[in-house]
């Protein structure tokens, strides 16, 4: 038996089947992604009269799929935030791609692309998750642009690729750094209060309020309150009238504080020297000095030492020493430096002594002085006695 003619009894248009051979065609592009398979039921009809056919036979027809279409990423361009302090392997955004085709032509596998040697993030080639691949710093990198490529695993392979921005947000990280280990000033010490000293100051590598530093002494020394730092420039002042007599060096410990929260902080030592004014005048060890000469004394002997005190500094505590009054006739001489009291003669005069503190001329040099009264009164009584007066 002959079968004239094989033709399709059910089926999509996609095939056409030649009578006499029964070849089966493909007439319009298969698309695995639409269809994977299709179910052809052919008739056959025979020559006779009357022709008799047969509709049973069914053909199956596979397709299989091609590596036709590349990866495809979704929600593009990828961008994230990322806080620098994440410890390794966190995971920052997830770049995924589609391929719509089955098997390894659909496997994708992912990388990055443009990233160097130490690049700080990495790709898992499998799920398309970017994580922290090493430690962060915003203060050196604050954005990473690159791109990143999806292949799927087809012979031969597509891929494609996009582009992920990551931004890295500041934590407070950073402590304020004093420009300077320690600060050194010096100031008179009758400068009226609310002088300037010196100023510190101290950058924060941080941004925003965690890089904004203000200045302080609480919880350092201000000198019992002497000195104010003003909290944004960092001006050292006097808050009131110092006295190097009293405190002549301060050693002050200010702080840099930035706002992050927590806050940072760094300690600063500022030393400042207080810088003398002769705002004191020599003092007398007394008001009076009693002297007593024995009565065969040399004429030229050493009678008394004056000494008087200045708490000064340097040249503002020099004293000079002078008599001022009641030597007339020159009875004593009064050694300017040493202060060394000296009979030229015999004893029965008041005397009054002065001596000035200050550098220069003695008699220019204007107050502080102190004017002292020696009493030649009882010398006289004892110049002729034997030790001291009763
Ligand atoms: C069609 O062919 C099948 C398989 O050879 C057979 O079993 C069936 O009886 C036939 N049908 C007719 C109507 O001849
Ligand atoms: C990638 O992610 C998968 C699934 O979470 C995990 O099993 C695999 O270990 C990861 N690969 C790497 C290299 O981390
Ligand atoms: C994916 O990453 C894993 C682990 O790093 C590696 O062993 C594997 O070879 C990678 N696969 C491809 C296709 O690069
Ligand atoms: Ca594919
Ligand atoms: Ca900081
Ligand atoms: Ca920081
Ligand atoms: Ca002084």
């Amino acid at each position: 038996m002959r079968v004239l003619c094989v033709s399709c009894v059910c089926c999509v248009c996609i095939t056409r089947v030649l009578c006499h051979t029964g070849a089966l065609d493909v007439v319009s592009p298969l698309d695995y992604e639409v269809s994977k398979e299709f179910t052809l039921r052919i008739r056959a009809q025979d020559g006779g009269r009357p022709p008799l056919s047969n509709i049973s036979g069914l053909v199956t027809v596979q397709v299989l799929d091609v590596n036709d279409n590349a990866p495809i990423f979704v929600s593009t361009p990828f961008q994230a935030t990322v806080l620098e302090n994440v410890p390794v392997g966190y995971s920052v955004i997830h770049v995924q791609a589609i391929d719509a085709d089955s098997g390894d032509n659909g496997r994708l596998v992912y990388t990055l692309l443009e990233t160097g040697a130490g690049f700080p993030f990495a790709i898992n080639n499998s799920t398309g998750w970017i994580v922290v691949a090493s430690e962060l710093d915003r203060e050196a990198v604050d954005f990473y642009s690159f791109g990143v490529e999806a292949q799927d695993q087809g012979s031969p392979p597509m891929a494609s690729s996009a582009s992920v921005s990551i931004l890295v947000s500041d934590v407070n990280d950073n402590a304020p750094q004093f420009l300077r280990d320690s600060y050194q000033g010096s100031v008179y010490e009758d400068v009226p209060a609310f002088t300037s000293v010196l100023q510190v100051s101290a950058t924060d590598r941080d941004s925003g309020l965690n890089g904004r530093v203000f200045y302080t002494f609480q919880g350092g020394d201000d000198g019992d309150g002497d000195f104010i730092i003003e909290s944004t420039s960092g001006i050292v002042r006097t808050l009131r009238r110092l006295d190097r007599e009293n405190v002549p060096l301060y050693s002050l410990r200010a702080f840099a504080v930035d706002k992050g929260v927590p806050a940072k902080r760094t300690p600063v030592e500022i030393q400042v020297t207080v810088l003398d004014v002769n705002d004191n005048p020599p003092v007398f060890e007394r008001d009076e000095f009693d002297i007593f000469v024995e009565e065969n004394s040399p004429i030229g002997l050493v009678v008394a030492r004056i000494t008087a005190t200045d708490p000064d500094e340097g040249t503002n505590a020099q004293i000079m020493y002078q008599i001022v009054e009641g030597n007339i006739p020159e009875v004593f001489q009064l050694d300017i430096f040493s202060g060394e009291l000296t009979a030229l003669a015999d004893l029965d005069y008041e005397s009054k002594m002065e001596a000035v503190g200050g550098p220069s001329t003695p008699f220019a040099f204007p107050p502080p002085a102190t004017a002292l009264e020696c009493l030649g009164g009882p010398v006289t009584q004892c110049w002729g006695g034997s030790g001291p007066c009763s």
